[in-house]
């Protein structure tokens, strides 16, 4: 039995903590395949057999680990140790004439290898606990381990102490890079990031979203989990699901869950050992049709690949170091059992240096490959820092040096050298500087075969054939969402704590949605843009008004020219014949007035055409409102008049008398320019029409037009109505006044047709919304300012031009004669 007594102290129970103390340790050491003298040492921890941390024992005391499960990987791993050691013995370049040994220890538990790592500290028999001259130091000179993570952290706080370099071929988790815990921690295998940045780079390339993580429950599997749940927070990649798995876990809830969640897409973390007996229950349990990515620790497994049934679970993918032959491994294999035939009786079991491994070489070699160059590579790591710590070269080392653990360190954090065509070199954290992972995919004869690369040292270059992979469903590559992807032009909404669980809502028209920006929220487009429902983008609104060159504006230009000239014909005509009796009746000089106001109203319409400005806005309106209220006041005044004259005179003589005299029509057109005059200044001034871009009625344009401030506006227009009105209730009062003499009559058509008009364009403004609403308004100004020039003067001007006979003095007697006839009767 392997015993640790505990020198100067007294208490059996400070076992464990012995190396603070002076302790020494006795175990006499037979020959063994695990051991093999040499001038410098090199200590192996493997996990030949695997006890479970449950197992519990009375007192501290070292663990047979023989009577443990055996684990068949690891036993290869250990023998290709040893045939790195034996090939750097026989070589004449690295550290000639200098012969390495090795101390190897089954690691097979966590809690209770103590014993053995005290042995490898100890010089006979006694571990040097202070500082001790260094002849009495161990000849460990590094560690090749320890394999998973929690191990090597139990451990390596002894050999750290000691700055004994450990060089693990397998502990992955990120703890170890941290240096100032482990200075003279190396490994060979990369850390767990690099590892979960590939299998993040699959789900990706996938479009697997919604996945589930299983990992054992200890610092490794635990380690992983946390990456994994940091390397996919900016992703699009949902964690589902995720479970710490022990030896007692039992998986048929785990998998009942991941069934009701719709989760095709498993991630499992897991040593050997755990993922046979996860994927063996898989299949036991029916579980089908998933896709399942292992890490390193069981994608190149051998036996389960073979498993019946192993396809009915779905595909299984995985991410694992490139395959990597060792040249002369397998014939290492071969003749070291055929040296080993003989069955060793179980003699002494010195502090796990034993194992009774009765096995074919076949079946050594058939096993699982994985970790086979980290350890290859660490035992030629620490090689070559011995060789240049011994300062070898030229067939001979200097004999001169001693060489210590610390200087053995110092070497291997520089080391550079090329292994089987791979660079090996260590960063500033001990971790591997270069080296890319293989996807490997169980094919269907039960291989792992390579299905793609990332390279993720250089330029980060991944590669994966989708082609060569045979999924479970009919070639189609299997989805894993939770909800699925909306269509184009449609907004997440979410539900529930994940961002992959979601319903799909269409955006409004004039909003969109940029997914690359936010798939959760419609955005609207800005007043120049529009956009119809669902859209991905804003278009910009076409912009419209009426040009100058539009054939309707230019028409309607023409036609308001013609009004000036036609006003200005009138004009001469009314100026030669002013004094007779029909120019007289229509006015006298107020025509004049009349027909200017309508020449000054029609510059309006010149101002509906072409893209509006503020001056634009103010013209539009303010000349036609200001000069037709004179036109409009002055057939007041007229229609007033003719009322007067008939009506009024006879039953009111003074009101005429004085209306004469005062020149009462002319005080009443000043006026009623004046009043519309002030009204229009405090109007504009107060707020002044201004462009205004139309968005509302078409969704795709804007229409370019003025803002008609009612408030500012309304007072004059309500003037100008009151005129009107006034006007017609004059004008009809005289409707009943001679015939042909009878400007009344033609006042009321003129204001009829100018009704009209304005009723006709309210009706047509209200369902109508276009650019040409412009066109129609300047059309309805000009029909107002035609009204009066056709129906009013124009019959005056054919009675002077065509009738001369109606246009004297004696027709127009006898018309009023007939009249007061007619009246008196
Ligand atoms: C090899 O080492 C032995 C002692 O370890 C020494 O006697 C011998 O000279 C060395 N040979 C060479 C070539 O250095
Ligand atoms: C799996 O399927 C087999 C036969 O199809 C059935 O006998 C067995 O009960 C099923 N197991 C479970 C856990 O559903
Ligand atoms: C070795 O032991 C096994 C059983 O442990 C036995 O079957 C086998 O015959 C033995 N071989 C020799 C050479 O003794
Ligand atoms: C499976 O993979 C191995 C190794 O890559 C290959 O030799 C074999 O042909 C593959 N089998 C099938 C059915 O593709
Ligand atoms: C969406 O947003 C991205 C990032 O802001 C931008 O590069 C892309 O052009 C946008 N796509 C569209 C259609 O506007
Ligand atoms: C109206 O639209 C025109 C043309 O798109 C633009 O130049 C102008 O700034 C807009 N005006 C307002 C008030 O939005
Ligand atoms: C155990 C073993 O292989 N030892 C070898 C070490 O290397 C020398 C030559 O350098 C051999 O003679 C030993 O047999």
């Amino acid at each position: 039995m392997c015993r640790v007594h505990v020198g100067s102290a007294d208490g059996m129970s400070l076992c464990l903590l012995g190396f603070l103390l002076h302790a020494s340790t006795q175990c006499n050491v037979p020959k063994s395949d695990l051991e093999l003298e040499g001038d410098y040492l090199m200590a192996g921890l493997f996990d030949i057999h695997y006890a479970s941390n449950t197992l519990h024992l009375g007192r501290p005391e070292a663990m047979d680990c023989s009577s443990q499960p055996f684990i068949l990987s690891n036993y290869r791993r250990f023998l290709l140790m040893k045939f790195a050691v034996e090939e750097i013995n026989n070589s004449a370049n690295l550290l000639p004439n200098i012969s390495i040994g090795y101390k190897i220890v089954d690691h097979c538990s966590d809690s209770h290898s103590f014993p053995s790592m005290f042995n490898l500290l100890s010089v006979n028999g006694v571990v040097q606990v202070w500082d001790e001259p260094h002849n009495k130091l161990s000849k460990v000179t590094a560690v090749i381990g320890g394999y998973t993570s929690s191990k090597s952290l139990t451990v390596a706080p002894l050999f750290m102490t000691r700055f004994i370099p450990m060089v693990s071929y397998s502990a992955s988790s990120s703890l170890f890079s941290e240096k100032k815990t482990f200075p003279s921690f190396l490994r060979t295998v990369h850390p767990n990031k690099a590892i979960i940045a590939v299998v993040v780079r699959i789900l990706q390339h996938f479009d697997w979203r919604w996945v589930a993580f299983l990992n054992i429950d200890d610092d490794y599997g635990n380690d992983c989990r946390k990456l994994f749940i940091a390397k996919i927070h900016d992703t699009q990649i949902c964690l589902a699901y995720t479970k710490g798995l022990d030896q007692n876990t039992d998986y048929l809830p785990i998998f009942r869950q991941i069934e009701t969640q719709r989760v095709n897409v498993i991630v499992v973390f897991a040593p050997e050992w755990m993922a046979e007996a996860l994927i063996e229950s898989a299949i036991q349990m029916n579980v089908s049709n998933k896709v399942w990515i292992g890490g390193e620790g069981w994608s190149l497994n051998q036996k389960l690949p073979k498993t019946k049934g192993i396809q009915t679970i779905g595909t299984v993918l995985g991410v694992s170091e490139p395959a990597k032959t060792i040249p002369g491994l397998n014939d290492f294999i071969r003749s070291f059992k055929a040296h080993n035939k003989h069955n060793r009786t179980k003699k002494q079991t010195p502090c796990n240096q034993w194992c009774d491994c009765s096995l074919s070489s076949a079946e050594i070699i058939a096993a699982d490959p994985s970790f086979s160059f980290p350890v290859y590579s660490a035992v030629y790591s620490v090689a070559h820092a011995l060789h240049d710590a011994l300062q070898c070269g030229a067939g001979r080392c200097n004999s001169e040096i001693t060489v210590y653990p610390h200087m053995v360190l110092r070497e291997l954090k520089k080391i550079q050298f090329t292994l089987l065509n791979r660079m090996i070199q260590f960063d500033e954290n001990g971790d591997p500087r270069s080296g890319s992972y293989s996807v490997v995919f169980w094919n269907k004869s039960g291989d792992a075969q390579e299905v793609g690369y990332y390279n993720f040292y250089k330029s980060s270059d991944f590669f994966i054939s989708t082609s060569e992979i045979q999924w479970f469903a009919d070639g189609q590559v299997p989805t894993s969402l939770c909800s699925k992807e909306c269509s184009e032009g449609q907004m997440k909404k979410p539900q529930g704590i994940h961002k992959c669980c979601f319903t799909c809502e269409i955006c409004q028209d004039g909003t969109y949605i940029n997914v690359t920006e936010d798939p959760y929220t419609c955005k609207a487009c800005s007043d120049t843009e529009w956009s119809p429902e669902g859209s991905t983008r804003c278009n910009l609104r076409l912009v419209e008004y009426v040009p100058f060159t539009d054939p309707a504006a230019l028409g309607l230009m023409v036609i308001s020219g013609l009004l000036v000239v036609l006003t200005l014909a009138v004009c001469v005509l009314f100026a030669f014949h002013y004094n007779t009796p029909v120019v007289r009746s229509a006015g006298g000089s107020m025509c004049f007035l009349i027909l200017g106001c309508l020449s000054l109203s029609s510059i309006s319409v010149f101002f509906y055409f072409g893209k509006p400005s503020v001056a634009f806005c103010i013209f539009r309106f303010l000349p036609f409102l200001l000069f037709y209220t004179v036109c409009v006041s002055c057939f007041v005044v007229r229609s007033f008049q003719i009322v007067c004259i008939f009506k009024i005179a006879a039953k009111f003589p003074e009101l005429q008398s004085w209306w004469v005299k005062y020149h009462g029509q002319w005080v009443v057109i000043s006026v009623a320019f004046v009043i519309q005059a002030l009204l229009l200044l405090i109007g504009y001034s107060s707020d002044p029409p201004k462009p205004h871009n139309e968005t509302f009625w078409y969704l795709d344009k804007i229409i370019l037009g003025c803002d008609i401030n009612l408030k500012a506006t309304s007072t004059s227009v309500i003037f100008l109505l009151i005129l009107c009105i006034l006007c017609f209730v004059f004008s009809y009062m005289g409707k009943d006044l001679p015939k042909n003499y009878n400007e009344a009559k033609s006042i009321t058509f003129c204001l009829m047709l100018l009704i009209l008009t304005w009723i006709i364009f309210a009706t047509v403004y209200m369902l109508y919304h276009g650019r040409h609403i412009h066109t129609l308004n300047a059309f309805a100004v000009l029909c107002s300012l035609y009204s009066f020039l056709l129906w009013y003067f124009l019959p005056k001007c054919y009675i002077i031009m065509f009738q001369p006979e109606k246009n004297t003095q004696q027709h127009f007697q006898g018309l009023i004669q007939n009249y007061t006839k007619t009246i008196s009767q």
